[in-house]
Order: structure tokens, then C-alpha cells, then sequence
């Protein structure tokens, strides 16, 4: 019988920034998957790659002082070098900026085309670099873009588009009758809010004089192919779209895994081109959550709580790394992560469940069989709960992952790893040892924990795939066949007779207290560092001439009227009085300032101004307000003052 395939993504990453947490959280959750549809039967098949053409990179190669080409071959092998370092076996790494790509790009642009699904028109609206999209005034949040907290800048081009709106109620009934297509299911409930209003019709191309850096598009040379239109065709561009003997392997079986933030290229924009080219739909789009720094805050430098995945398997080994992001993280939520947490897992796990079965195990057989794997004789009653345990695992985790259910699945390989800990306990092989008459019941019992932990070893090798080698190596196993999934579906694959080894411990305990002592000291050493950086930074940044500050014109205001913006909680519209002026400022003070606290107060505004639009209102100035972590205060004068009165 043919194997049944299996093909996994991941988003392919901008070459714009270095590789870091969240891309690698997402690239071991694929690498996981892909292992383990390997070893439970499947012909797997894993893509990952790098998002090379567009704005932001061009930028970014600009900033670099490099040529775009050059400068995305150096950071695309710099994810290579990051993917090896973790132990990530990708069957293929695409590069949009790769001819086996832009073809199929051009191909699939010239057949929607064709099929009257792309137009030509004109369009107007915010643009947000940081997500190479036009944003809508609905997802603006006090005038900026939500994920970036830049304002976007407005633009008007000629573009061609495609006919996204068209397809909208055939998506909806697509979701609909495909009720685990997008999952979790809250995201999938995110789409379809979405796509309750119309999503209009998206712009798939940028003129070429202001963007080169992209792919022509087949028909007008003086135009490029929008970057997200390009990137996402990379999932079948890679394997041979359309006649490729991959992609007609794999194609109708592929996962994708995305973190939230673009949820909706892949939701919407491209099962509609899918559609429209008339391909074959993607399987599920797994949508992974955010992680935040240890504080629970968003991972920032300038916070000092990045958390490092190079770093830390430096320190720990990419097995801990893997095991820790696959376990401690519940798959589309967002999560915290740090070396303390991560150290806290690793105790617990690794050094006492499974370091501590695995030592206590060949201890006892060395010490009591003379380092041989006894062979089972005399069944005893806790026997048939450990082996049914094991016995159930490969059912039920393959229920779990074909859910994502992926650190609940790995609980479940840790609630028999605790079994066999337990049966120890439950058996006390150093009472049957001393008592002749029970040889046999104690033979049964030292093989038992032997074929727990070869199970055992089995089921983590798509997590860690470096222990189950050590864990065969004391255990004297060197015949792959016992490393296999059908050899664990049934208790006493492995052979008695052989020779057990004690080696170094897998998994030797970690002081935390030294460890956070040394980590302290670190951080405490990083952050005067970056600190000192920072002064440096600012003060280059910050001096500016008095000709310079002798620009802003300030004045004194007095508020005579506020009242709320409607549909933004965040915004305040404000009349005030500037000398014999009025004017209206729109502030996003809502959350600190009630409207009424406000009329009669003196502030600070900047005067000269371009006015702005925000949520529809006109806002024709600024005011002025010291703010921090805990709040904002807004500048005020301490002796009375009339209105208009500069401030110099
Ligand atoms: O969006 N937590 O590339 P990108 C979890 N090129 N995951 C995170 C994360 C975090 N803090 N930060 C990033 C792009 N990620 C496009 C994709 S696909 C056709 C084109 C992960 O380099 C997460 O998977 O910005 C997220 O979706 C991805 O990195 C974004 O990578």
C-alpha cells in the first residue's frame, strides 16, 4: 500500500531581520509535525523558506548599503545556518527571488488574467510598509497600523487588481462546510467576522519605477507583483506547480502554520487566488499564537526581555529548546517564554521524569541482572496498566496532533513516563532482589522499564531528536527496527539479552539558584550596556539646532469644549481656543482624561501643524502630555495665562 502523504509549511520568513524567537516557534512546531507523520507512516514532506522581494526589503538592503540581491543571499543563509542549529530538517527551502519561483508566479498571474479575474484601476488608501499591505480605516488604530504603531502613509496609484470581493461568499461557504480548514476554531471565527463585510477587490501590483524589486508582472512590464501575491505562491511553486510529480503527490495534503499576524493573506487573499486559478484548496492553515518576553510583554529590545532560541541551545541543546517550545506553549495561544520557564521544564521533565527513569532503570539492571535485559516471566498486577498505557499512546497521539493538540499529545507521552516512574515505586525491584523466590517476578519488572523507556524514546524522537540515540545506546539497542511505530503499537518489541551501559546522565539537574544568580549578573551587565547604547543613540539623535526647535510654534490653549470620538474608545475631540482662534483637536487621551475634567483647562499644543484626519474628524494641531508606562499627563501652565500666549 503507498504511504499516505503528508506536507507541512511554514510562512516563509523576510530576510529583513534576523531569525528569532517566533520564527523558530513555528519552524519546530513544523519540523515536529513532519517527523512525526514520518515515523508514524506518512510520506512527509516539509517546505520552509525566505520572502525576498518587496518594499521593506529593498529598504532594508538600502539601509545595509548592499544591492538587494546581495543582501538577501546573506540573510537567507543566515536562517539556513539557524534552522541547522535546531535541528530542523526541512525537505526544501525555497527563495522567492529564485527563477523555479517567479516562473510559476508569472504563470499563475497570466492564467487569472486571462480567466478576466485582474483588472486595471486606481487606488487610494493607507499603506503600511511593515506589513506590505494597505490597511483599512476600520483596522487603524488612533491613525497608526495596530501590529506596527506607524501611521501608514497614504497612497494613490494606478494597480492592477484582483477580483478578491467575487469570491467572498464562496469563501464563507467554503469555512462553512470545512469546520476544521482554519483552526483553532477562534481564528477561523476572526475569518469569518472578516468576511461578514465586504473585503473589496486587492491590489496585486506595484509600478515599477517606485518598487523595482519584485517580479514583472507577465503582461506590463512597467509593473511588479504585489510582494504577498508573490509570497504565497511559494507553497506550490516549490513543489512543481502544475505538473510537477510533487506537487500532485503532496499538494491536497498540505498544512500550513502561520502565527496570527497574517492571518489574513492566508485566510482570505489566498484561497480566493486558489479559486481563482482554479487550484485545488490548501488542507488546514494552523494559526499559532504570539510569544511574549518573560514578562508577558511583547518581545522588544529596548524592554531587555528577548528571549534568544540560538542562545539558549547553545546552553541547553536543541532538544531542550524543542521540547520546551513544543510543550510549554498551548498551540494558538499566546505565551510567555523564558530561560527561568524553560529551566523549571527541564527539572521536571527531562532531569526527573525521564533522566531519572532512565537512570534508575539501568542502575537496577546492572546492579541486578549483571547488565543484562532480563527476559519477562511473572506477570504482577500493576503490569497491565503501564502496558495498556503504552499500548493506547500511538492511538491517541495521533488523534491529538491531527487536532494540534501538540503539547497536550506530549503530556500524555510524559503521564506514561510518569507511569513507569510510579511502577518502580509501586514495584520496589531492591525488595524483590533481596528475595530469591522472586527472581522472575523481578526480571519481569526490569524488562517492563527497559521496554517503557524504548517506547518512550519512540514517541520523543520527532520532539528531541537527538535523546532517543542516547537513551538506545545505554539500553544496548542497535537494530532500527525497534525504533519503529509499529514496534510500539505492541508491548515487548524489545529483545532480551542486551547489554545495558551506564553513560553520562541525559538531563543532570540545573541549579536554578546559581543559574539565576549567573543570569542576573548577565542581564544586569546586558542591560547597562544597552542602556548606555541607548543614551549614546539618543543624545546623537536628539540634538537639534535652536533654527530647528525654533520651528515648532507652541501655544497656550484653552479647552472649551471635549466630548468622545465615536467608534474609537481611544480618542478625544477637543474645541479649544488659541487667542481668537477655535480650533479642533483630536487627542488620544480618552483613557485618561474624562471630556468634562477637561473644559477650562490651559495646555500646550503645537500650533503649527499640518492638520489630519483621524477616524474621519479633523485634528488641527497637537497637544502635548508626558506619558509612561503607568499613564499620561497632560502639559499644563501653573499661573494663569490667556490663550494663544507662545511658549518658547
Ligand atoms: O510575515 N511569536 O514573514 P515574517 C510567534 N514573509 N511567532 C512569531 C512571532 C512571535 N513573537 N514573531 C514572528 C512574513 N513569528 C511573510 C510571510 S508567507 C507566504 C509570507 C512567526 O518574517 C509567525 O509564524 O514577518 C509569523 O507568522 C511569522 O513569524 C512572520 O514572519
Amino acid at each position: 500500500m503507498s504511504k499516505k502523504a503528508f506536507y507541512v509549511t511554514t510562512p516563509i520568513y523576510y530576510v529583513n531581520a534576523e531569525p528569532h524567537i517566533g520564527h523558530a516557534y513555528t519552524t519546530v512546531i513544523a519540523d515536529f509535525l513532519a517527523r512525526w507523520h514520518r515515523l508514524a507512516g506518512y510520506d512527509s514532506y516539509f517546505l520552509t523558506g525566505t520572502d525576498e522581494h518587496g518594499e521593506k526589503i529593498a529598504q532594508a538592503a538600502k539601509a545595509a548599503g548592499e544591492e538587494p540581491q546581495a543582501f538577501v543571499d546573506r540573510v537567507s543563509t543566515r536562517f539556513k545556518e539557524a534552522w541547522k542549529r535546531l535541528c530542523i530538517e526541512y525537505d526544501d527551502f525555497i527563495r522567492t527571488t529564485e527563477p523555479r519561483h517567479k516562473k510559476i508566479v508569472q504563470e499563475i498571474l497570466q492564467k487569472v488574467y486571462d480567466a478576466g479575474d485582474i483588472y486595471y484601476g486606481e487606488y487610494e488608501g493607507y499603506y503600511c510598509v511593515g506589513c506590505e499591505r494597505f490597511l483599512t480605516d476600520k483596522e487603524l488604530v488612533d491613525g497608526c497600523c495596530p501590529d506596527h504603531g506607524t501611521p501608514p502613509e497614504k497612497r494613490k496609484e494606478g494597480n492592477y487588481f484582483f477580483r478578491m470581493e467575487k469570491y467572498r461568499e464562496w469563501l464563507i461557504d467554503y469555512i462553512n462546510s470545512h469546520p476544521d480548514f482554519i483552526r483553532p476554531e477562534g481564528y477561523r471565527n476572526e475569518v469569518l467576522s472578516i468576511l461578514s463585510e465586504p473585503i473589496g477587490d486587492l491590489s496585486i501590483s506595484r509600478p515599477r519605477e517606485r518598487v523595482p524589486w519584485g517580479i514583472p508582472i507577465p503582461w506590463d512590464e512597467k509593473h511588479v507583483t504585489y510582494v504577498w501575491f508573490d509570497a504565497l505562491i511559494n507553497y506550490v511553486s516549490a513543489v512543481g506547480y502544475p505538473d510537477g510529480e510533487k506537487y500532485q503527490r503532496y499538494w491536497d495534503s498540505v498544512w500550513h502554520l502561520i502565527g496570527k499576524d497574517i492571518i489574513k493573506p492566508h485566510a482570505i487573499f489566498w484561497p480566493t487566488m486558489l479559486k481563482a486559478a482554479g487550484m485545488p484548496i490548501y488542507k488546514h492553515l494552523n494559526v499559532g499564537g504570539f510569544l511574549m518576553g518573560p514578562d508577558g510583554r511583547k518581545m522588544s529590545k529596548t524592554l531587555g526581555n528577548v528571549v534568544d532560541p540560538f542562545d539558549l541551545s547553545e546552553k541547553y541543546g536543541a532538544d531542550v529548546v524543542r521540547y520546551y517550545l513544543l510543550s510549554d506553549v498551548p498551540y494558538g495561544q499566546d505565551a510567555s517564554v523564558g530561560e527561568t520557564h524553560l529551566v523549571a521544564r527541564y527539572n521536571a521533565d527531562l532531569a526527573n521524569d525521564l533522566g531519572n527513569l532512565l537512570s534508575r532503570t539501568i542502575t537496577m539492571i546492572e546492579k541486578f541482572c549483571g547488565g543484562e535485559i532480563p527476559a519477562p516471566k511473572a506477570k504482577g498486577s500493576p503490569d497491565d496498566e503501564l502496558i495498556a498505557l503504552a499500548e493506547s499512546l500511538p492511538d491517541k497521539l495521533e488523534t491529538m496532533v491531527n487536532r494540534m493538540q501538540l503539547n497536550a499529545a506530549i503530556r500524555e507521552i510524559w503521564r506514561f513516563i510518569g507511569r513507569a516512574n510510579k511502577y518502580i515505586d509501586e514495584t520496589m525491584p531492591w525488595s524483590l532482589a533481596k528475595d530469591s523466590s522472586q527472581k522472575e517476578r523481578l526480571d519481569t519488572v526490569l524488562y517492563n522499564l527497559a521496554e517503557a523507556l524504548r517506547v518512550a524514546a519512540v514517541h520523543i524522537s520527532p520532539i528531541m531528536p537527538n535523546t532517543p540515540a542516547k537513551i538506545f545506546e545505554q539500553l544496548g539497542i542497535d537494530d532500527a527496527s525497534l525504533s519503529s511505530w509499529e514496534s510500539v503499537k505492541k508491548w515487548g518489541g524489545l529483545p532480551a539479552g542486551l547489554k545495558v551501559s551506564r553513560k553520562e546522565i541525559i538531563f543532570p539537574r540545573i541549579d536554578e539558584k546559581a543559574k539565576e544568580k549567573a543570569k542576573a549578573e548577565q542581564e544586569t551587565k546586558a542591560k547597562a550596556k544597552e542602556e548606555k547604547q541607548a543614551e549614546a543613540k539618543e543624545e546623537a539623535a536628539n540634538i537639534i539646532s535652536i533654527e530647528d526647535f525654533a520651528k515648532v510654534e507652541l501655544r497656550i490653549a484653552e479647552v472649551l469644549e471635549a466630548e468622545k470620538v465615536k467608534g474609537a474608545d481611544k480618542l478625544l475631540k477637543l474645541q479649544v481656543k488659541i487667542g481668537d482662534e477655535r480650533r479642533q483637536i483630536v487627542a488620544g487621551i480618552a483613557k485618561y482624561y474624562s471630556p468634562e475634567e477637561l473644559v477650562g483647562k490651559k495646555i500646550v499644543v503645537v500650533a503649527n501643524l499640518k492638520p489630519a484626519k483621524l477616524r474621519g474628524e479633523l485634528s488641527q494641531g497637537m497637544l502635548l502630555a508626558a506619558s509612561n508606562e503607568e499613564g499620561l499627563s497632560l502639559i499644563t501652565v501653573d499661573r494663569d495665562i490667556e490663550s494663544g500666549a507662545r511658549v518658547k
